[in-house]
Order: C-alpha cells, then sequence, then structure tokens
C-alpha cells in the first residue's frame, strides 16, 4: 500500500480544528488530528510545507520509520507545532493500519484492557454557589468524576469559567484578551469551594481541579496541604512544568495526587517527573504529544514508576485525538481517568465518531480504525478564524502563565 496524497483540512465548526486526511492507493484513508489552539495555522504551514512532501509514496504500515523519519529527520526537534504535526501523521497511519486490517485500533496495541474508560467533566460557575450548583447537575448526569473550577472573589475573570451558560472556550478572536491573576486570592479561596463541594455532595464523588500553571512550588505545596482534607483524585498543573524537578519540593510536602503534562510534546518533558514519581498522571496526549506511536511509549515508560494516563481531552482537541486516546486508553494497563468535555453538535456532525458516553464512562466502538470520520463538505461551510488563548497579568502588571 502507498501514500497517494495528504490533505490539510482547515475548519472552523465553532471553533478551530485542523484535520489531516491521508490517502492510499488502497481506496482506505486515515485521519489526524493537528489542531493547536491559538497556533493552527503554524501546524497548517508545518505540515503542508514541510511533511506532506515527504510522506507521498511511503507505505503507511510503516508507522515506526514514519514517525522516527519526521522525528529524527527533521533537524529542529520537538516543540508543540513540530510534534502536532508529525501527531496528526501517525494517528492517520495507525488509522489506515487498523481500517486495512479490518480491526479497530485498539486490537492492534494491546486488546481490551477495559470494557469503559473512565471520564471526568467540567463542572464551573462565575462564584461559589453556582460552581457547587454545576457539581450536582453534572451528578445527574451520571459523572463520577468532576474537575471543579469557580471565579475567584476579587478577580473580573478566572481561567475555566464559562460565559454566559455557553461551553468554555478560552480562544477568542480578536488579540489575546488580558486577564488579572492574584495567587493570594485563589489560595485563600480555594480550599473553601472545595469544602463546600464535599460538605454538599459527600466524599464519593471524585473531585479534581486544575490550577492552570499558575503557582510557584511553594504555594503548590500550601495548596496541596490545605486541599488534603477533600482527598482530590487530582491537582492539575501545579506549577508550569519546565522545571521539572521543582516538583520535588511539592511532593514533599503533600499528599495531593498530582497531574501534568498536557502543554509537553515529547517524553523528554518529563522523563524526571516520571522516573523519579514526582507526579500521578500524565496529561501529555496523542495530538500534543506526537501520535498513538510514542503515547504508547510513554504509557509503557510510566507504568513501572506507578504513574496513570490523565489525557488532555478538552474541547480544542478534536474527536479525532480523544477516539484516538480511548483506544490507548482502552488497551494500556496503567489507565488513569480520560478528560471529557463534549463537544459542541455541530462538530460532532463534522466528525461522525463511535463513541459514546454513558453514566461516567465512554466506550469506544468495534468500527475499524479510530472510528471517527470526517464531513468535509460541511466542515467547509465554516472557514478558520483566528482566535487566541487570553494572557495573564498580575496586579502590578508582571505577566504570567494564564
Ligand atoms: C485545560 C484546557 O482542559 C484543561 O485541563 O487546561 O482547557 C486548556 O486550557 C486548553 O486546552 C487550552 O487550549
Ligand atoms: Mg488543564
Amino acid at each position: 500500500m502507498k501514500i497517494t496524497d495528504a490533505k490539510v483540512l482547515v475548519a472552523s465548526p465553532s471553533r478551530n480544528f485542523v484535520t489531516l486526511k491521508v490517502l492510499t492507493d488502497a481506496g482506505v484513508h486515515g485521519l489526524g488530528d493537528a489542531t493547536l489552539n491559538g497556533r493552527e495555522q503554524a501546524v497548517v504551514a508545518y505540515l503542508e510545507q514541510h511533511l506532506v512532501p515527504c510522506l507521498i509514496g511511503r507505505d503507511p504500515f510503516q508507522t515506526e520509520d514514519t514517525w522516527q523519519y519526521f522525528y529524527r529527520g527533521a533537524y529542529w526537534r520537538r516543540g508543540p507545532v513540530t510534534m502536532a504535526a508529525i501527531g496528526a501523521i501517525d494517528m492517520a497511519l495507525w488509522d489506515i493500519k487498523a481500517k486495512a486490517l479490518n480491526l479497530p485500533l485498539y486490537q492492534l496495541i494491546g486488546g481490551r484492557s477495559r470494557g469503559k474508560v473512565l471520564v471526568y467533566c467540567h463542572a464551573n460557575g462565575r462564584d461559589l454557589e453556582e460552581a457547587v450548583d454545576d457539581v450536582g447537575r453534572h451528578i445527574e448526569q451520571g459523572y463520577r468524576a468532576i474537575r471543579v473550577q469557580s471565579g475567584i472573589p476579587g478577580l473580573e475573570a478566572a481561567y475555566g469559567i464559562s460565559k454566559d451558560g455557553r461551553k468554555y472556550e478560552p480562544a477568542a478572536e480578536g488579540l489575546p484578551q488580558e486577564s488579572l491573576w492574584s495567587t493570594e486570592k485563589y489560595l485563600n479561596y480555594l480550599p473553601k469551594l472545595m469544602r463546600r463541594v464535599r460538605d454538599t455532595y459527600g466524599d464519593d464523588i471524585e473531585l479534581l481541579h486544575d490550577a492552570h500553571h499558575r503557582l510557584t512550588p511553594i504555594e503548590a505545596a500550601r495548596l496541596g496541604k490545605e486541599l488534603e482534607p477533600f482527598h482530590l483524585f487530582w491537582l492539575e498543573d501545579p506549577v508550569a512544568g519546565e522545571l521539572q524537578e521543582s516538583f520535588r519540593l511539592i511532593r514533599k510536602h503533600t499528599v495531593t495526587p498530582l497531574a501534568l503534562g498536557e502543554v509537553f510534546n515529547t517524553v523528554y518533558d518529563c522523563l524526571t517527573l516520571l522516573t523519579e514519581q514526582l507526579i500521578d498522571y500524565i496529561r501529555m496526549t496523542v495530538v500534543h504529544g506526537g501520535g498513538i506511536t510514542p503515547i504508547l511509549k510513554l504509557a509503557h515508560l510510566a507504568e513501572p514508576y506507578h504513574v496513570r494516563t490523565g489525557f488532555h481531552g478538552a474541547t480544542d482537541l478534536s474527536p479525532v485525538t480523544l477516539a484516538a486516546a480511548l483506544h490507548v486508553n482502552t488497551a494500556i494497563s496503567n489507565f488513569g481517568i480520560q478528560e471529557h468535555m463534549p463537544h459542541a453538535d455541530l462538530v460532532d456532525d463534522v466528525f461522525p465518531h463511535e463513541y459514546r458516553f454513558e453514566a461516567g464512562d465512554l466506550y469506544i466502538g468495534e468500527q475499524p480504525g479510530l472510528g471517527v470520520d470526517y464531513n468535509e463538505e460541511l466542515a467547509s461551510r465554516y472557514p478558520y478564524r483566528r482566535a487566541y488563548l487570553p494572557v495573564a497579568r498580575k496586579a502590578d502588571g508582571t505577566m504570567w502563565n494564564w
């Protein structure tokens, strides 16, 4: 079998997505997600100008050699743009291989280790009352694990809060919106939020929270310690992960489980974190982590270090990534949990797929390949619109992590 063409499809059905469609001389096609929220066109150019010309004529079954060709063959390696482009190609080749063998992808990477995949959803509110109410709504929808985010008293905007009841979408058209951040207000408030959620809904529901890279290690240590009475499933992105060894300090002070890595793109971003057991869940997922090939290797590396997966699954990762992640989640032993932010109905129409939600779990189907497709005609009605993620500043104007 030979690759005959590869199309980079950009559309904005409710939000921007970049999808790679790889065609073969056997009439089988494969899909890959290449979406990088706020930097989509960089990945488009990297694919169209630099990778696709080298892809034509290759055997799609050679997933390992093709991955190595595009990773080692790029003198300038790593980074989210490079790895999202390679990730899209890798996903598409695995999709082709599984379709050609008439098997759902998970059968090629270990078979079923579980019948269903535990997921967590996002509950949020502009204030404590709204956030607590939203947790109740998600419990009624069947979720057993819930990420809780809330506005912070004294701050106009906070990460993760939906506007006027719509799905949370951080990217917006126009230049980056600036939001104000106060670590002090956040640290003084968060334990009160978690205390109220536990008092209202008891101990059985799994609670998660995303600090979104905004603390220093000692601040994260304080927060982790103060959240211990509420036994979170995880505290996510407490500190930006560039300095992996800074998590040694957090680990010394708290037993609150830690999750990190949605912005990582190669194993080198987390090698110390894994081998020193500085985190409990690794979040790097298929699209930004370079594809199924490296994510499988990452999960297998993490297993002896008691680190489990907790793949990123925000709405700015397409249903192609979610499907690929579900196949990996189904097959690996050290699965932890999968983030589930349901896409808008229009997105599901553009990306018809087999996976389905039921009572707090996602179920992958038996369709050959990834079990997701792409409606080019419908997608073409929604052209790309440049959108930026926000930036954050502290009260004195210091740029900070959004
Ligand atoms: C968040 C993401 O889902 C999460 O854990 O960190 O929503 C993140 O803000 C977006 O993916 C950024 O594009
Ligand atoms: Mg996050």
